[in-house]
């Protein structure tokens, strides 16, 4: 939410773009501004419309302005027109240079926008699964993919649509996203009441109430774009005498870029004035969000009274025909923001299920994120037990190769006399049954009782000395003992 503000002060209109090849500077507050030549002399930022591809945008149109016939025909096609795809079908008769150059560009953006696919799919983890990057890349509209080497009429129509379309969307996700702002603060408000006593939550309450009533005091808000607002900027801002207020001139005082337009950010400079009267960053009662909001409004209501050929910009002409409307010199008085909730009951309603939902599901991923550990520690656990096991076995060999070695007449399975029944067996130690017992086969079906004594003719382990052993040595095995 912070940074609404920053995002969307540096939109500008695709219109703006198209019609002005020169940059506009944007961050420069025009209602500070003293001396016409003071704003000329601003080294000119690029423009930003705020959408993702809007590089991609700018140099396109930059490129195609370069094209003569092209930028003739750019400057006498009005927006309606550019809308339909007609500016589009001149693409093809610009430079080959130029559409060598477009060629370039898609072919940056598409590898551009597969980066970003892969990244974006690299958060998510998805590491070994196959990306079908030519169906994610088609979610980006404004690009034809059918060709992905070369920058088409289709190309340049997609992209004209596309902005169009999404820099109209752009002010209403504004207002959607701000209407989500209040109601969160709303229900802050609300859980932070809950955790108070009664006492505690009259007294919060009391503040609440105070804190609104002092917002709502303020000077006169005048009616944007009217005579009495303008007249105020040419008096404070501009430092001019109220007598000589010329809707000429101040249309060029304020026409920053100097392009024959105001454009969106040129049109919301202008409120800065009105806005300071509702607004002080060090108050605690004036939320900052709710100014944004409160000049977007502002910018909205003048550009529908004003710009009647809707290109989202108000020429001079557009101009002075409002200057001599009834709105102009006798306007309603302007209801400000905090003269209306943003939010409805039933929205409200709908966003705290939302959030229940939410968070009855954060809830569920962690009682599962629990289950996990826990799953985990007891494998944990396991492991620990069979390292412990094997290092024990480990040690009894290691003592096994020191000490003479018992007697044995066991090959390979053999089982040295001193592991006690407790002792824990290597792993993959498997308990020999009685009648498996590697003993030879002549000897198997004597009685019981009978003690097997390795024969002259069995091969002796160093160091024996070849004489029975008093007791003789029985094939031990922790569960064949007698
Ligand atoms: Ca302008
Ligand atoms: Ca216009």
């Amino acid at each position: 939410m912070s940074c609404l503000k920053g995002l969307f002060t540096s939109c500008l209109v695709l219109a703006s773009v198209l019609s002005c090849a020169k940059a506009v500077p944007i961050s420069i507050d025009k209602t500070k501004v003293k001396l016409p030549e003071e704003a000329v002399k601003e080294s000119p930022q690029s423009v930003d419309t705020g959408l993702h591809y809007d590089r991609y945008l700018r140099e396109v149109i930059d490129f195609l302005e370069k094209d003569q016939h092209f930028r003739e025909k750019l400057h006498n096609t009005d927006m309606e027109d550019i809308k339909q795809g007609k500016l589009a079908n001149e693409l093809d008769f610009v430079s080959h240079h130029v559409r060598t150059k477009l060629d370039e560009l898609k072919r940056q953006e598409i590898s551009r926008l597969r980066t970003l696919i892969k990244a974006k799919h690299g958060i998510e983890g998805g590491n070994d699964i196959a990306v079908d990057h030519q169906a994610l890349l088609k979610q980006f509209e404004y690009i034809n993919h059918m060709n992905p080497h070369t920058f088409q009429v289709e190309d340049l129509d997609r992209l004209i649509k596309s902005a169009t379309k999404d820099l109209e969307n752009y002010d209403k996700e504004r207002h959607e996203e701000f209407k989500r702002y209040e109601m969160m603060k709303e229900h802050e408000r609300q859980k932070h009441l809950k955790t108070l006593d009664e006492e505690g939550k009259r007294k919060e309450e009391e503040h609440y109430e105070e804190m609104k009533k002092k917002h709502a005091d303020h000077p006169k808000v005048n009616h944007p774009g009217s005579k009495d607002q303008l007249k105020e900027v040419w008096e404070d801002a501009d430092g001019l005498d109220p007598e000589d207020f010329d809707p000429k001139t101040f249309f060029s005082l304020h026409d920053t870029n100097g392009d024959g337009f105001f454009d969106e950010q040129e049109l919301e400079a202008l409120f800065t004035k009105e806005l300071e009267k509702i607004y002080d960053p060090t108050n605690e009662e004036d939320d900052m969000l709710e100014m944004e909001e409160e000049r977007l409004r502002m910018r909205e209501h003048v550009m529908t009274e004003v710009d009647s050929n809707k290109d989202r910009l108000v020429s001079l002409d557009e101009f002075l025909v409002a200057t001599k409307k009834k709105e102009f010199l006798e306007p309603d008085s302007w209801e400000t923001l905090e003269q209306n909730q943003a939010y409805t009951e039933e929205e409200m309603r709908e966003f705290e299920e939302q959030l229940t939902r939410q968070e009855q599901d954060l809830n569920q991923k962690a009682a599962d994120l629990q289950k996990q550990r826990e799953e985990l520690e007891r494998q944990q656990k396991q492991l620990n037990a069979q390292k412990i096991e094997l290092q024990q076995a480990v040690e009894h060999m290691e003592r096994l190769k020191i000490q003479p070695p018992p007697e044995m007449h066991l090959e390979g399975n053999a089982v040295p006399e001193s592991i006690g029944q407790n002792q824990p067996l290597p792993p993959g130690h498997q308990d020999i049954p009685p009648e498996q017992h590697n003993v030879p086969e002549n000897q198997q079906d004597l009685g019981q009782g009978h003690q097997y004594i390795p024969q002259d003719d069995q091969p002796m382990l160093p160091g024996h000395n070849n004489q029975p052993q008093d007791p003789p040595q029985v094939p031990l095995n922790h569960n064949n003992v007698p």
